[in-house]
C-alpha cells in the first residue's frame, strides 16, 4: 500500500514506518496515568521518546479509556500546553491528542504540528475549522461515541468494511469543511467502540484501508485485546498494561508490513528498532509489500 509515502504538511517522509511515542498528561490513563501530570517531568519524558527514536511525540490532556468522564476545556489546556511548547522549543514534532478545537488551536499555537482527534472532528463542531485554518496533519479516527457509553456501540456486521466506510463518510465530511485532502491521516481507533475480536479483525486488514489512499496511523499499545490474548492461564486475569509492551511492539512491526504510516506507541525503543526491522525486510524484497 505504501500509504506511508504520501506527503504530508510539514512531516517529512521517513522511508519507513514512523513511530509515535506517547505522553499522556492525565491522572486517570489505562496504562500511565499519573505518571506525567507534571509538566516538567512531561517534557522531558516527551524528549527522552525523541531521543530513543519516536518521530512524532502525541501529547494528550484527556483519557479517552473505556468509561472516561470529560477533562474541563480550562484543565485540558493547563495540561498540555506547556508540555507542547517545551517539547516544540526542544526541536520535537509534537501532535496534540484533543477533541476540543480550541484546545487543538491554542497547541498550534503553541508549537504543536499534528492535530490527533479520536473524534475525528465529530465531537466539537469547531474542530474541522481549526484543522483547515491552521492547514496542520489531522487523524481522522473511526469513531462512534464518548468514551463513557462507547462499548455499547460495538456493533458491526463487517467491521473492517463499516470501520473504513464511516471514516471515508467522515473525511469527505472534513474535506467539504475546508481541510485539504492532503491534511488527512486515517485510523481504525483500535479499542474504541469495538470488541477484541474486531480489533483483531482491523488489524489483520490494515492493507484494505489502501482504498481511501491516506497515511495510516495504528494505535494498539498496551490496549485491552493485548491483554486478554496474554491473560494469565492460571487466574483468567488480562495482563497488566505495561506488562504488554512486547506485544505492542510485535503488532508495531506487523502493522509496517501492511504499510502502515505510524505506529503510537508508549514504549518506543521496541517499536523503533521494529520498523527499521521491517524495513530492512522490505528493502530486501525490493520495495514490495
Ligand atoms: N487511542 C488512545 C488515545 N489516543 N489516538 C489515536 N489516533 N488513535 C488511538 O487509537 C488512540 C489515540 C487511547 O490510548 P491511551 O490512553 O494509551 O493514550
Amino acid at each position: 500500500m505504501n500509504a506511508y509515502k504520501s506527503p504530508l504538511p510539514g512531516v517529512d517522509d521517513w522511508g519507513r514506518c514512523g513511530v509515535m511515542g506517547i505522553v499522556n498528561v492525565t491522572p486517570d490513563s489505562f496504562s500511565d496515568g499519573g505518571l506525567w501530570l507534571d509538566p516538567g517531568k512531561a517534557v522531558a519524558h516527551g524528549l527522552e521518546l525523541a531521543a530513543q527514536g519516536a518521530d512524532v511525540v502525541d501529547v494528550g490532556g484527556e483519557s479517552t479509556r473505556p468509561g472516561a468522564v470529560r477533562v474541563t476545556r480550562e484543565e485540558e489546556l493547563r495540561r498540555v500546553l506547556p508540555v507542547v511548547r517545551g517539547l516544540a522549543e526542544g526541536g520535537v514534532l509534537v501532535s496534540v491528542d484533543t477533541m476540543r478545537a480550541d484546545v487543538a488551536e491554542a497547541a498550534v499555537d503553541a508549537g504543536a504540528r499534528i492535530i490527533n482527534d479520536v473524534s475525528g472532528g465529530r465531537a466539537d463542531p469547531g474542530m474541522i475549522r481549526v484543522a483547515a485554518r491552521t492547514g496542520v496533519p489531522f487523524v481522522v479516527m473511526h469513531w462512534r461515541g464518548q468514551s463513557a457509553g462507547m462499548d455499547e456501540l460495538a456493533g458491526y456486521g463487517d467491521v473492517v468494511g463499516e470501520v473504513i466506510e464511516e471514516v471515508e463518510r467522515q473525511m469527505d465530511a472534513v474535506v467539504s469543511g475546508g481541510v485539504d485532502p492532503a491534511q488527512v491521516i486515517v485510523d481504525p481507533g483500535l479499542g474504541f467502540a469495538k470488541t477484541r475480536t474486531h480489533d483483531w479483525a482491523l488489524l489483520a486488514r490494515l492493507d484494505a484501508w489502501a482504498r481511501l489512499g491516506r497515511p495510516v496511523l495504528v494505535a494498539a499499545s498496551r490496549k485491552r485485546f493485548l491483554g486478554t490474548l496474554l491473560a494469565d492461564p492460571a487466574s483468567g486475569d488480562p495482563r497488566p498494561p505495561r506488562a504488554r509492551d512486547a506485544a505492542s511492539a510485535a503488532v508495531s512491526a506487523l502493522a509496517a508490513a501492511q504499510g502502515a504510516w505510524a505506529v503510537r506507541v508508549h514504549e518506543v525503543p521496541a517499536s523503533a528498532d521494529a520498523v527499521r526491522v521491517e524495513a530492512a525486510l522490505r528493502a530486501a524484497r525490493g520495495g514490495a509489500l
